[in-house]
């Protein structure tokens, strides 16, 4: 990695870059930051992750899962955007962010597929196991929940391919064993995509409703309020399956229906939906202001699940 003291948000990073930073966080604050492996790639690489603990283990969870799809690089960025405020900022309310909950933050929930967006294809999505002549799962599309029912694909070449079986991937397998073994602890999910600017609640897989839609409700619209008070951004969503499309074995679906979660977001992150031919291209300067309407955004979504 070449990123080392340098690492800012004026720019995209390749994974060691970012792995690097990651590591020299918690070599310089080693009450703070622990280094999390959450499992392994199909080629061998490390899902790293960061927990970030002011104030001891009793505090509840928030999980940021981030680049579980390759080419949608603001993801990342933003997630250690986040990383470095809770760790940095003199803002109170994010001073209070990172006294009053233990933060489990995965920028990389795909590494091989964001090396291959580097180095051969910067608008590949999926992992890159190999499935005869085609490569890799839809990551989003692979968790064990109602898995494959609606909205993904069976064949391996698809980009919403399920794979072969829920949990195929040994990226969403060894996440979720790691999700699982913290999961009483996890007040809120948060999944970072791009891009269209919708926040997005469970159900993926049928119109039917959470049974708590109002609680959803309620901080779906102080989050949609709050991203747009800094830059006017506007963010529309709602539940999956009617705000966007039926898709079933996304990561948010499988948290909340399956480990009791009982908040799970998807971001769906700048651009907006207009911007089909440049959306995963992002230019890096909107990398800070992204990311700041984000925190702003997440920041009430906390106080207003503090409420519920
Ligand atoms: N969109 C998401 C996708 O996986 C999504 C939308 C979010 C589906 C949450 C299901 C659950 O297709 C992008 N851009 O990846
Ligand atoms: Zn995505």
């Amino acid at each position: 990695g070449r990123a080392g003291s340098e690492y800012n948000w004026g720019q995209y990073y390749e994974l060691d870059d970012t792995y690097a930073w990651m590591q020299s966080l918690a070599k310089q604050n080693p009450k703070i930051v622990t280094l999390i492996e959450g499992g392994k790639t199909y080629q061998g690489r490390s899902i790293l992750g960061l927990k970030i603990s002011k104030s001891g283990s009793e505090k509840p969870g928030i999980f940021i899962e981030a680049g579980i799809h390759a080419r949608e690089w603001i993801a990342p960025a933003a997630a250690t955007f986040i990383v470095n405020q809770l760790l940095t900022s003199n803002v109170d309310s994010i001073k209070q962010l990172a006294d009053n909950y233990n933060w489990y933050v995965f920028p990389h929930a795909n590494p091989d597929g964001y090396v291959y967006t580097h180095t051969k294809d910067r608008l590949w999505r999926k992992t890159r196991t190999p499935y005869g002549s085609c490569f890799g799962a839809d990551p989003n599309r692979n968790w064990g929940f109602h898995w494959n029912e609606v909205g993904a694909s069976d064949s391996a070449c698809s980009d919403t391919y399920a794979g072969p079986k829920a949990f195929s991937e040994i990226e969403t397998l060894s996440l979720s064993n790691y999700i699982a073994s913290i999961k009483d602890k996890i007040q809120l999910y948060v999944s970072l995509h791009a891009y269209s600017q919708y926040l997005l609640y469970p159900y993926g897989h049928t119109k039917s409703l959470p049974d708590n839609v109002k609680d959803f409700q309620q901080v779906f619209n102080a989050a949609i309020s709050a991203v747009s008070q800094r830059y006017n951004t506007k963010y529309t969503g709602g539940n999956i399956y009617d705000a966007i499309y039926p898709a079933a074995g996304a990561s948010v679906d499988w948290a909340y229906g399956t480990q009791g979660v009982r908040m799970a977001f998807c971001y769906e992150l700048r651009p907006s939906s207009n911007s089909y031919a440049t959306g995963f291209k992002l230019p890096a300067s909107q990398i800070i202001p992204a990311s700041e309407e984000l925190l702003d955004s997440i920041t009430a979504m906390v106080s207003q699940v503090e409420k519920l």
